[in-house]
């Protein structure tokens, strides 16, 4: 099902009336890619990444009115507070693939709410209609195979071949090393991040991103390069820390790779509950996975609330953070929960 034809016209005709839209996007490459295929319909705007916790509260008021925008789009993003949205004064637009919610002073458009999941991306691709291959990129980003990929691998047959799951696209084709582009470019130093994805919403091809036949892709590869090169030593790493059907592996890095790393050491670990953990000040920030009956959210939203910290997300993929403090005794929980 997904949207309908109605909701698809209603957030297009959004962006044709408005004069100066605000898209407020999760920093992954889902949020990222939504926000390149609404912004270049739209020919207008400006694209702020929500972070480092995908929740508009209150305090994105101040930078709502900063900009004084005549509509808001939320891409992505699985939590936004009712006080937000009753401080606005124009209309917002949410799109979103997490759990629904219920919320008023908004248009909402959940792609579950209608028996269906898809990426955020995908649905901003069948809004807009242009631009198939940040589509397909920001779908297989979310573990998702897009409903389009047939047309895509006529236009172009050298970045996909037939897959039958979303994780044989992120590691098998070129579309998947687009991802990785576009993940690792959404690291590192806020001004850095900006810069990336201004550049981004440019670029004009795959090809030119792939192969880098500009100076701005250069760029972006070049920056691609720095963060695989510490991604490719902790996949390696994290291998070792196998044990029986349970994975966890702590590493500190200035770049946050977790979730990155956890989609692909599941890949590597099928039927593992995989936990990637990186310390951040006092608390360990943690990117869950599991696969088959391995659903990992509920046991790590209630334990993660009962070691005084907070998890949530979609049910095979997830993330969290608690005290360091209890670091060890919430994972012991864990494993129990998981019978891991
Ligand atoms: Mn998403």
């Amino acid at each position: 099902m997904g949207l309908t034809a109605a909701d698809y016209k209603q957030i297009r005709t959004a962006l044709d009336k408005c004069h100066k839209p605000l898209f407020l996007f999760d920093d992954d490459p889902d949020g990222l890619c939504s926000f390149v295929l609404l912004y270049r319909y739209a020919d207008k705007g400006k694209g702020i990444p929500v972070k480092p916790v995908p929740r508009i509260t209150l305090d994105y008021e101040r930078r709502v009115q900063e900009y004084g925008p005549d509509a808001i789009f939320i891409l992505d993003i699985a939590n936004v507070d009712q006080e937000f949205l009753d401080a606005m004064t124009v209309p917002v637009y949410w799109l979103d693939h997490h759990e629904p919610a219920e919320r008023e002073n908004v248009k909402y458009f959940n792609s579950r709410t209608q028996g269906k999941m898809e990426p955020t991306t995908v649905m901003a691709y069948k809004t807009v209609k242009q631009n198939m291959w940040i589509g397909m990129v920001g779908g297989v980003a979310d573990w998702h195979l897009p409903s389009f990929r047939n047309t895509f691998a006529k236009k172009y047959p050298k970045l996909w071949k037939p897959v039958k799951t979303p994780p044989e696209a992120l590691y098998g084709t070129p579309v998947g090393k687009l991802v990785r582009i576009i993940s690792f470019n959404l690291k590192g130093k806020n001004e850095d991040i900006m810069k990336a994805v201004r550049i981004l919403t440019r670029i004009e091809t795959p090809e030119e991103l792939l192969d880098g036949t500009t100076a701005r892709a250069k760029f972006l590869l070049k920056r691609y390069e720095k963060v695989n090169k510490h991604y490719v030593r902790h996949v390696k790493n994290a291998e070792k820390h196998r044990d029986k059907n349970f994975l966890l592996y702590e590493y500190s890095d200035s770049f946050s790779l977790s979730s990155d790393l956890s989609n692909e050491l599941l890949y590597r670990n099928k039927g593992c509950v995989v936990i990637i953990a990186r310390p951040k000040d006092d608390e360990m920030r943690m990117s869950f996975r599991g696969d088959g009956k391995n659903v990992v959210r509920d046991a790590v939203k209630e334990l993660a609330a009962k070691h005084g910290g907070y998890g949530g997300g979609h049910e095979y993929a997830c993330g969290g953070s608690i005290p360091r403090a209890n670091f060890e005794q919430f994972i012991a929980d864990f494993r129990k929960a998981m019978k891991v």
